[in-house]
C-alpha cells in the first residue's frame, strides 16, 4: 500500500498519538535503511511520535553491505546515532522499560543493527525486547518505503517475538488486512515473555549455537547455502514455542495458561484443525505489533523510476565494490542517474562505487561525458533509465554541484558522494591533495556529501588492477553467520557491534 507523505502522517501519528492503551505510550520501532543513510532518517519523526515516546532504532540491511574494518558495525551504530541526534532523537537517560522522559524529549532507547531478510541481529533484536519492553504496550514498526518494514514483520512472524499461533492465523490476514483494525495496518499479538519463557528460549539459542552447518535440516541447509549467496551477514532466527504438527512431538507451553487466567489453555493437538483461530479471550489482553506503510521520501531518485528500473536500482544481493583509478578529466557515470567529473587534482584518486551490482558503472574522459549521456542514456550501455529517446525527453536532466575534498591518505576515503538513493562514490585521495570535482544527479534529487564516510577503507576490497583499465578486479567478502558453530575459521568470528 502506498500512500500520500499527507495521508501517511494522519494515519501513523493517529496511532502513535492516541491515548496510551494499557496506560502506555507505544514502543516506536523506527526502521532505517543502511544504504540511503542519512536520506532514511525522517525529518518529520519528532513531529508524528509523541514527546516522550520511547523509540527503538533498527539499522536494517546491514547483510548488503561489505565490511571494510573489523569494527565496522561499531561505526554504522554511532552514525546512526548522530543522524537520529541530527533530529532530537537523544538517547534516553532511562531503559527502554521506564516510562516515557517526563521533560517530554523523545526516549532513543537503543539502537540495533539487522538484516530482516537474513535473520542477523533479529534474535537478538527480540531478546532486547522481550527483556525490556516485555509485553508493557503496542509496538508500531515505522520508516520510509523500502526500509524493510514488511520484511521485518514477516521474519517476526516466525520467531519467538508472536503468540504462537499467529503465523497460522496471519496467513490469512496479509490477504485481507487484520479484521478489527481501525487503521487497517497489518498487526500480529506479541507474545507475553514470562520468565518461564525466556529461561526455554535461552535454552533454545544456546543449542541452536552448538549445531554445526551439517546437522541442520536439508531444508535449513538449503535456505543457508541461499542466504550465503545474497548477503554478508546472516542470522538463523528459530522458535521455541511452535505448535509442532508433525513426528507427533508436542511442545506444551504452560505459559499459554499463565498470562491470563481466564484464557483458554491451548492444548496442541496432533491433528491441528484447518483453521487456526485466536479466542476472545486470548486476544482481549494482548499487546500488537504492526506494520505501518512507508513514508515516501522526498527529493528520492526512486520517485522517477518504473518498477523494472527500481528493480535493478535497488540492491537485492550482497554489494561488491568497484573501484577504479581516475585522473584529473575523466568521469565517472552510474547508469544515467548520476555523474562524477574528475576536474582537478595533483594525482590519481580512486573512487569506490557502492551501488547495485546490477547498474552498470561507465569511465570515461570530460570530452566525451556529454556525447555519451546523450547517446546512451537510455539504452543499455546505462541501463537505468530505460525507455531510449523517448523516456528520456520527459525524464528530468541530470544537475550539477561542484565539490571540493582534501585527501586524507591512500588507505581511507575522504568523503562519500552519495547520488540520492541509487548508491554512492567512496572517494580516496592522497593525502593533502586537493580535489575539484562536479557531481550530477536527475534534478530535484538528493546529491550529498557524506563526511565521515560509511565505508572509509573500502579501497582495501579490490582485487589486482586489470591490464590496461582504470578498473580493478572486484573481490567478494565471505559471508558470516551468526548463531552457528563452523569449522571454517571464517565463520566463526561474527564482527562485535
Ligand atoms: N538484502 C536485504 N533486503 C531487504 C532487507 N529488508 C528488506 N529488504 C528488501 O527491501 C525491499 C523492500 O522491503 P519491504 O519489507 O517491502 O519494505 P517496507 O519498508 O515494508 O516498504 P513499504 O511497505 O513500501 O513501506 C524488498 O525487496 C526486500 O526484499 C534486508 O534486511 N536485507
Ligand atoms: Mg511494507
Amino acid at each position: 500500500m502506498q500512500v500520500t507523505r499527507e495521508q501517511y502522517r494522519s494515519l501513523v501519528s493517529a496511532a502513535l498519538r492516541s491515548p496510551p492503551r494499557h496506560g502506555r505510550s507505544p514502543l516506536v520501532l523506527y526502521m532505517v535503511d543502511m544504504l540511503d543513510l542519512p536520506d532514511s532518517v525522517l525529518p518529520d519523526l519528532p513531529e508524528l511520535v509523541s514527546a516522550g515516546s520511547n523509540i527503538l532504532v533498527v539499522g536494517n540491511k546491514v547483510d548488503l553491505l561489505p565490511g571494510d574494518s573489523p569494527d565496522y558495525l561499531k561505526r554504522f551504530r554511532k552514525l546512526l546515532l548522530k543522524s537520529c541526534a541530527r533530529l532530537g532523537i537523544l538517547p534516553a537517560a532511562k531503559g527502554i522499560g521506564d516510562q516515557a522522559d517526563r521533560t517530554g524529549r523523545h526516549n532513543l532507547v537503543d539502537v540495533h543493527l539487522i538484516s530482516a531478510k537474513t535473520g542477523y541481529g533479529v534474535e537478538e533484536l527480540i531478546s532486547k525486547l522481550q527483556r525490556s519492553w516485555k509485553c508493557n504496550g503496542d509496538v508500531y514498526l515505522i520508516g520510509t518505503t523500502n526500509s524493510g518494514k514488511s520484511t521485518l514483520f514477516n521474519t517476526l512472524l516466525q520467531s519467538d517475538y508472536c503468540k504462537s499461533k499467529a503465523p497460522e492465523v496471519i496467513n490469512r490476514a496479509t490477504i485481507s488486512p487484520w479484521p478489527g483494525t481501525t487503521l487497517n495496518l497489518l498487526k500480529f499479538p506479541i507474545i507475553n515473555p514470562t520468565p518461564d519463557r525466556l529461561f526455554r528460549r535461552q535454552e533454545r539459542l544456546k543449542a541452536d549455537a552448538e549445531k554445526t552447518e551439517e546437522q541442520l535440516s536439508g531444508d535449513e541447509q538449503k535456505y543457508l547455502k541461499c542466504l550465503k549467496k545474497q548477503g554478508y551477514l546472516i542470522g538463523r532466527v528459530g522458535r521455541t514455542f511452535q505448535q509442532q504438527k508433525s513426528k507427533g512431538i508436542i511442545h506444551f507451553d504452560p505459559d499459554e495458561l499463565s498470562f491470563n487466567m481466564e484464557e483458554e489453555p491451548v492444548i496442541p493437538s496432533k491433528k491441528p484443525k484447518e483453521r487456526v483461530e485466536f479466542t476472545y479471550n486470548e486476544l482481549k489482553d494482548a499487546r500488537w505489533f504492526f506494520d505501518t506503510p512507508g513514508i515516501v521520501k522526498e527529493n528520492c531518485v526512486l520517485n522517477l523510476l518504473s518498477e523494472k528500473e527500481v528493480k535493478i536500482v535497488l540492491p537485492t544481493h550482497a554489494i561488491v565494490p568497484r573501484t577504479f583509478v581516475l585522473k584529473p578529466g575523466m568521469v565517472l557515470f552510474l547508469g544515467a542517474l548520476g555523474r562524477i567529473d574528475y576536474l582537478q587534482g595533483a594525482k590519481s584518486s580512486w573512487f569506490s562505487v557502492v551501488a547495485s551490482n546490477l547498474l552498470p558503472v561507465h569511465v570515461t574522459t570530460l570530452e566525451k561525458a556529454d556525447g555519451i549521456y546523450q547517446k546512451h542514456a537510455g539504452d543499455t550501455l546505462l541501463k537505468v533509465p530505460t525507455g531510449g529517446e523517448e523516456r528520456m525527453r520527459e525524464f528530468p536532466p541530470l544537475t550539477a554541484q561542484d565539490i571540493t575534498l582534501e585527501g586524507i591518505g591512500i588507505f581511507e576515503a575522504v568523503a562519500d558522494i552519495k547520488l540520492s538513493s541509487a548508491g554512492w562514490v567512496a572517494i580516496t585521495a592522497h593525502l593533502e591533495d586537493k580535489l575539484q570535482l562536479r557531481a550530477y544527479t536527475p534534478e530535484g534529487t538528493a546529491l550529498m556529501i557524506r563526511k565521515p564516510p560509511l565505508l572509509p577503507h573500502i579501497v582495501a576490497i579490490k582485487g589486482k588492477r586489470i591490464k590496461g583499465s582504470v578498473a580493478y578486479r572486484t573481490k567478494k567478502p565471505s559471508p558470516l553467520v551468526e548463531n552457528i558453530k563452523s569449522n571454517k575459521p571464517m565463520e566463526k568470528k561474527v564482527p562485535k557491534m
